[in-house]
C-alpha cells in the first residue's frame, strides 16, 4: 500500500493556493480564537476542507486527522495534517508558515510533504527515498562543532502555562550556540534541518500534526529525531530534530 508523491504534490499546491489567497488578502480574513493565544483562520478551516475532501477521493483507504477537523474514519491507516502551521505568522504577513501533510500507516510515519508557499519551498519525502526540497534532494548540515551551530527552537508551550516553559533550556543552549532562530512554524523548523539551514531544533508541548510532515523529510535528510533524552521516536511533547553530529553535544543541556 503506496501512495505517489507527484499525486500528493499536486493536492498540497492547490491547497497552497488557497492559503495564499486568503495571505494576499489579510484585511478580509476572519480570525477566530481557539482559546486564549491559539487562532483559527478562515484561511486554516478552508485548506483543512480542501485537503480532507481531495485526499480522502484520491486514496478512500486512508483516514484523516486535522488540527481543524479531528479524526475521522481509517485511524490506522491515515492522513496527519497540519493545514496552516505558523497561523499567528500567517494571519500577520509573515513568510514562514506551511501546510503540512503527513502519511502515517499502523504507528509509522511513510511520507510527507511540508509546503510553504510564501516562501516557495516545497519538501517532501517518502520513506527510503530520501528527502527533497523543490524536487533537488536535501541533506543534513556537516556542523559538528555546537559552538559554532545554529540552533531553532519555538514557544508553543508558553501557551501550556507550563512550569517547564522552556525559558531556562533556551537561556542555557543559547549561550554555547552562535546562532538561535524562532521562525514559528513547527513543520518547517524541522525541514530547515533537513536542509541544513539549521544544525537542530527543538520545542515542547506539540501534536503530532506539527511535525509528522516534517520528521518524514528530516529522517531523509539524515536527521536524528529523538526526544529530549536522545530517545529516538516521534514525541511531540519533547522533539529534538539534529544533524547526528551535535546530537551528544545537545542532550546534557536538554
Ligand atoms: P499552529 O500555528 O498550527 O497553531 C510555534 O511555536 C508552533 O506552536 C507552531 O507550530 C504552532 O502551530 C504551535 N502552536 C500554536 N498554538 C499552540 C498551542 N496552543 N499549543 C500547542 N502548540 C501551538
Ligand atoms: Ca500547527
Amino acid at each position: 500500500m503506496t501512495i505517489s508523491l507527484t499525486e500528493l504534490e499536486a493536492v498540497v499546491r492547490e491547497a497552497g493556493t488557497i492559503a495564499l489567497a486568503h495571505f494576499k488578502d489579510l484585511k478580509h480574513l476572519a480570525i477566530n480564537k481557539k482559546a486564549p493565544r491559539d487562532f483559527v483562520t478562515a484561511a486554516d478551516v478552508a485548506v483543512e476542507a480542501f485537503l480532507k475532501e481531495a485526499l480522502s477521493k484520491l486514496y478512500p483507504q486512508f483516514g484523516f486527522w486535522g488540527e481543524e477537523s479531528g479524526q475521522s474514519a481509517n485511524q490506522l491507516a491515515r492522513w496527519v495534517v497540519d493545514p496552516i502551521d505558523g497561523t499567528h505568522s500567517f494571519s500577520k504577513g509573515q513568510y514562514f508558515w506551511a501546510i503540512s501533510v503527513a502519511l502515517e500507516i499502523e504507528h509509522e510515519l511513510i511520507a510527507g510533504a511540508v509546503y510553504a508557499p510564501a516562501l516557495n519551498d516545497y519538501y517532501t519525502a517518502k520513506k527510503g527515498e530520501g528527502a527533497f526540497k523543490n524536487g533537488e534532494p536535501i541533506t543534513v548540515s556537516l556542523e559538528d562543532d555546537l559552538g559554532d551551530a545554529m540552533i531553532a527552537t519555538g514557544f508553543a508551550c508558553l501557551r501550556a502555562y507550563l512550569d517547564d516553559n522552556n525559558l531556562e533550556r533556551f537561556n542555557r543552549i543559547a549561550q554555547k550556540t552562535t546562532g538561535q532562530r524562532r521562525f514559528g512554524s513547527a513543520a518547517l523548523d524541522v525541514c530547515l534541518v533537513a536542509d541544513g539551514q539549521v544544525d537542530a531544533y527543538w520545542e515542547q508541548e506539540l501534536n503530532l500534526y506539527d511535525i509528522a510532515g516534517g520528521v518524514v523529510v528530516a529522517r531523509e535528510a539524515g536527521a536524528t529525531v529523538t526526544d529530549f533524552k536522545g530517545n529516538e521516536g516521534v514525541y511531540p511533547k519533547q522533539i529534538l530534530v539534529t544533524n547526528g553530529k551535535v546530537l551528544d553535544q545537545l542532550l546534557p543541556l536538554m
